[in-house]
């Protein structure tokens, strides 16, 4: 078969395989090259790829962000070539972050060419936020697989509350494709058991068995059997023994469809390299450019033009148009009509489906938000908390969540009347139960987020570390993802060390653009869901007490809402112009407003900086950071209940930091505050020390 110049009108067989054959080369040039890349397993799952998008996904690429389209993901992001050929093949379209399409391909034939170069729109893995038509950031192995249980909880949740009989609004399905790779890590050990628990049967994954990981083959270190595994889990197995055969990935994927109750694990066994003489089937495939005289020959057996490069033959682009182009076109406009008639029955519901999409949240959302008297006995973060979310949940439908087992000690279960539990069954309720399995659960919270719902996520803050690379990948796909994480600090005395957060406040302010908020009293705790619940692309982590802190009187000081430049001057010496500055962060709020009554009795200027959020201060303007840390008033006092790492930027280097320099230990709350000075009298001497007062 000759692929430049056609002279008779090729079979629809012929076309299959010209299709294949373009993305598997495509993959190859782009690797060879970019001098770098992976080019072996696009080269095996070209035909898989090939037979989801053109055969069976309902998606238009005329409209990537079709709420009602069929996700596709690629948990083994290493094979991102397939992805950059199939949007460009498909010529999917370009949307913008206003979720306007921008009248350009979303990756073009130059991209590809440039692949993995600077700016070029063919990355080296998936990127959500970068490339319109990834439908979420893979690389970090075993993150898909986990994301689309997320998406597929959130399409059953959306389908409980919007369809109604004759408008099935939301029925679409998500198929992941992931590696060797992806079933080793526990994320998606942790993700396939609640996914079977929860019976997820809109959620298809396609495993590639090539026995292969980079270094060797996988009896080095994978010899389970796979299929015993997921079974277990209660998913329905299937094998399909030959990645080539179209028509059975086909077949496989109809039974996919038909299949009730329970969720769907393809097996496709599979040869990496596939068509090149030397590489097939070796693990140098998985990650090194085939070098240019493997590339010829590999072109000659797949009967390629051997020199020609970036080649897409004629018939290719249509042909992909013919296929999922026509088909996500034609469900699509069916499904707009349908949106139209809805609307009409069911006007609130459209609304509350159009302000979903565009991240906005319902009028007076934040209404029923509770004011919190002064009082000093108090209430613990967790406590606040709990009261605000259960408002938010009411006034905002399509807010949900959930703890990894510890909803009674995060404060997280939403107790209204009708709140309910997801479960199979009851798709709509709003208590996600994710077990304990934090890693899976915050890249659960993501699938939610890049289905639109907002979610929430909650575990012990020390347990952020066994949720930290999906919460990473909430910040670099810029997704409004919430995180609650309670026990903030060593307020949980005797449980110990192992449960005492040190350095997990300055890890994830090291985030880039996550917005860390560790609120000081319930009040701020109120300020901080306000800020939080109006990100639409950026995630939250909110770090809660456990124990009751005081309330503080917001007559006496300054107001709350300051929580919203993410740092405020809470307290002044009376007529301002402080000498001394205390900046501190939850509980240890309450500590320093102590400490500066002390001073002032003794006649010290000293003012008082609640400083929840390092992130949201440095987005405010030089002039008003210099307004609550005055560069000429140079004694500083920190005071938090963690690493002191990185509060040297706002004491500067003649400030004193009171915080963990060890880990903590076990003993009640009162003997650790004692043995690592977090003491009134104490925060008082390193100011008066500060002063040269001592
Ligand atoms: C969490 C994580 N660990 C390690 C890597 C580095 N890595 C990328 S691909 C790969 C091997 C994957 O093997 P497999 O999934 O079987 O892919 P194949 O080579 O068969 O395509 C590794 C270790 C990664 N991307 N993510
Ligand atoms: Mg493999």
């Amino acid at each position: 078969m000759s692929a430049t110049h056609v002279a008779e009108p090729m079979t629809e067989t012929q076309l299959d395989q010209l299709s294949v054959d373009t993305i598997r080369t495509l993959s190859i040039d782009a690797v060879q090259q970019a001098k770098s890349g992976h080019p072996g397993t696009p080269m095996a799952l070209a035909p898989l790829v090939y037979t989801i998008w053109n055969r069976v996904l309902r998606f238009d690429p005329a409209d990537p962000i079709w709420p009602n389209r069929d996700r596709f993901v690629l948990s083994n992001g290493h094979a991102s070539m397939l992805l950059w050929s199939t949007l460009h093949l498909t010529e999917t379209q370009a949307v913008n972050a206003d979720y306007e399409r921008v009248g350009h391909p979303s990756v073009s034939l130059e991209d590809i060419r440039r692949f993995r170069q600077l700016g070029s729109k063919a990355p080296g893995h998936p990127e959500y936020h970068w490339v319109s038509g990834v439908e979420t950031t893979t690389g970090p192995l075993g993150q898909g697989v986990a994301t689309s249980v997320g998406m597929a909880i959130a399409q059953k949740w959306l389908a409980d509350r919007y369809n109604r009989p004759g408008f099935p609004i939301f029925d679409y399905n998500i198929y992941a494709v992931c590696g060797d790779g992806c079933l080793m890590e526990g994320i998606a050990s942790e993700a396939a058991s609640l996914a079977g628990h929860l019976g997820l049967d809109n959620l298809c994954w396609v495993y590639d068995n090539n026995h292969i990981t980079i270094e060797g083959p996988t009896s080095l270190a994978f010899t389970e059997d796979v299929a015993t595994r997921f079974l277990a889990y209660g998913w329905n197995v299937l094998r399909v023994g030959d990645a080539n055969d179209l028509d059975r990935i086909e077949q496989a994927l109809s039974v996919f469809r038909m299949t009730k109750g329970r969720p769907t694990f393809i097996i496709l066994d599979s040869h990496i390299g596939y068509g090149s003489p030397h590489r097939h089937d070796t693990a140098a495939a998985h990650g090194e450019p085939l070098g240019d005289k493997e590339v010829r020959l590999t072109k000659r057996a797949y009967g390629w033009p051997e020199e020609a490069q970036f080649l897409v033959p004629e018939g290719v682009r249509e042909h992909f148009a013919a296929g999922v182009g026509a088909r996500g076109a034609a469900a699509r406009s069916k499904w707009t009509a349908l949106l139209a008639s809805y609307r009409t029955a069911n006007p609130d519901l459209a609304s509350e489906i159009d302000q979903m999409q565009r991240r906005e949240l319902p009028a007076g959302w934040d209404g029923n938000l509770p004011v919190f008297p002064a009082d000093a006995k108090g209430i613990a973060g967790r406590d606040a908390s709990g009261k605000v979310l259960n408002v938010l949940a009411q006034s905002i439908p399509w807010f949900l969540g959930g703890s990894a087992d510890l909803g009674p000690s995060n404060k997280t279960t939403l107790t209204y009347e009708g709140a309910g539990d997801f479960q199979a069954g009851t798709w709509g309720g709003k208590n996600l139960h994710f077990g304990i399995r934090e890693h899976s659960m915050a890249a659960i919270v993501n699938g939610l987020a890049l289905s639109k719902v907002r979610a929430f996520g909650a575990t012990f803050f020390i347990f952020s570390d066994y949720a930290r690379p999906a919460i990473r990948l909430s910040a670099l796909m810029e997704l409004p993802s919430l995180f609650v994480f309670t026990h903030d600090a060593m307020g949980d005395g005797e449980d110990g060390p192992t449960h005492q957060p040190i350095e997990q406040l300055v890890s994830l302010r090291a985030i880039p653009g996550l917005v860390t908020l560790r609120p000081g009293d319930a009040n701020e705790v109120v300020e901080a869901y306000r800020y939080v619940m109006q990100l639409r692309h950026q995630p939250a982590v909110l770090v809660l007490s456990r124990q009751p802190l005081p309330t503080l009187d917001r007559g006496t000081y300054a107001p709350a809402a300051g929580v919203a430049r993410g740092a405020y001057v809470l307290a002044d010496p009376p007529g301002g112009n402080p000498e001394v500055i205390l900046l501190a962060s939850g509980s240890e709020v309450s500590l320093a407003v102590e400490a500066h009554e002390k001073l002032l009795a003794e006649g010290i200027r000293s003012r008082v900086v609640s400083m929840p959020s390092w992130e949201i201060f440095e987005q405010q303007t030089q002039e008003y950071r210099d307004s609550v840390l005055p560069p000429t008033v140079k004694a500083r006092v920190a005071v938090e209940q963690a690493s002191t790492l990185g509060w040297e930027r706002y004491v500067g280097s003649s400030g004193h930091v009171i915080g963990m320099r060890t880990f903590g230990a076990s003993a009640p709350l009162k003997a650790l505050q004692e043995k690592f000075g977090f003491e009134p009298d104490r925060v008082a001497a390193a100011a008066k020390e500060q002063l040269g007062k001592r």
